[in-house]
């Protein structure tokens, strides 16, 4: 029997060579030389479908692993019963290392970050244009989430048959993130996700945004139609309401390459972990005036260089104005 313990099976042949007496070293291989490499596509109370092979596998979290969690986009290296087969259970023994992490937490002083995906290349903030009514406090928290973890952002506005995005755009433009305005007209002749696609093509997009903004409607024109998850619409009618979708799930894009992850409506976006310096590598035209800030400078203090930088006429104010509303989202509560 194997053991799964926290040395490796090199290390156990080093500290007790007598115990495995004469046994060839042909024969000992460091552990789980054999797993298949697989990606997580969503976690239900423990169980994760992990896409192997081709295969949607059933795999549970190895003991090993402790208290690591494998998240929605992780690669992970799962041994046993990869089959796929129905009651079967594989385990996932290794959790690769991250090009990114979305975090958040459920609100400021949580100290507990909790992981939402893990690889996505792109993070695309949902948000209605009415009903429900924008909310840039949390649009800027995401804008930070996805600064912070190494995501770029693409502004999604829906529902623009009920209200117009002159404003969010005025409020955004100074960003200079790529966006999309969606209505329902545009989304039953299949242009809304025409023109969404053109951002996600070859990449993982992680879809985030309040509950009920549209954002499983629009996964669901991105996907292979047998694919398709419940929409608030459908469950309106059973009454349900509200938060329609509860767990994160990747799906792949039909057509060209990609991946979707739609996930589960938010009210906040906790940012107790974020680290300034982290946005700020976002704002690349203001990161050389940074030179001169004092140390752990929060860019967004009396002493900070960025001021008479920019009034030196090296970048633009309103990118400064933007950074910092970003970078006090982080002090204020979340309200609007
Ligand atoms: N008028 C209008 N309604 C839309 C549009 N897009 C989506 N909706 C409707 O908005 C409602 C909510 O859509 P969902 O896709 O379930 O929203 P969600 O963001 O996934 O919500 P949660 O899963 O709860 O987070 C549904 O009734 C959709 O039909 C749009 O462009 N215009
Ligand atoms: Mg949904
Ligand atoms: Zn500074």
């Amino acid at each position: 029997m194997r053991r799964y313990g926290k040395h490796t099976d090199e290390d156990d042949i080093r500290s007790r060579p007598n115990r495995r007496g004469n046994r060839p070293r042909t024969h000992i291989r460091p552990k789980h030389e054999d797993a298949a490499e697989g990606m997580v596509l969503t976690v239900d109370r423990g169980r994760l479908t992990c896409l192997v092979d081709g295969r949607t596998v059933l795999a549970m979290k190895a003991r090993e692993l402790g208290r690591k969690a494998a998240v929605v986009g992780d690669r992970v290296a799962l041994v046993g019963d990869l089959s796929g087969k129905k009651d079967t259970l594989a385990r996932i023994v290794r959790i690769e290392e991250r090009a990114s992490v979305l975090r958040r937490t459920a609100d400021d002083d949580d100290p507990y970050e909790r992981v939402v995906v893990a690889n996505a290349d792109q993070l695309a903030i949902v948000t209605a244009l009415a009903d429900p009514e924008p909310r840039p406090r949390l649009i800027d928290r995401c804008l930070v989430a996805a600064y912070d973890g190494g995501l770029s952002p693409l502004l999604v506005m829906t529902k623009s048959d009920l209200a117009p995005p002159d404003q969010l755009l005025d409020l955004y433009g100074a960003l200079d993130i790529p966006y999309v305005v969606t209505s329902r007209a545009e989304l039953e002749a299949g242009d809304a996700a025409d023109r969404v696609r053109e951002h996600l093509d070859g990449r993982v997009t992680a879809f985030v945004g309040h509950s009920g903004v549209g954002k499983t409607t629009l996964v669901n024109a991105l996907v292979p139609e047998e694919l398709r998850r419940v929409t608030g619409h459908v469950n309106a009618v059973t009454g349900r309401g509200r938060h329609t979708t509860t767990s994160a799930l990747a799906l792949p894009l039909s057509g060209a390459g990609g991946w979707v992850v739609d996930t589960p409506g938010v009210r906040s976006f906790g940012l107790a972990h974020i680290d300034p310096s982290r946005v700020i590598h976002a704002f690349p035209d203001l990161e050389p005036g940074t030179e001169g800030c004092p140390r752990a400078c929060s860019h967004d203090e009396p002493d900070c260089a960025l001021d008479e930088w920019v009034a030196e006429g090296h970048a633009d104010p309103a990118r400064l104005y933007s950074l910092r509303r970003l970078l006090a989202t982080r002090e204020r509560t979340e309200g609007d």
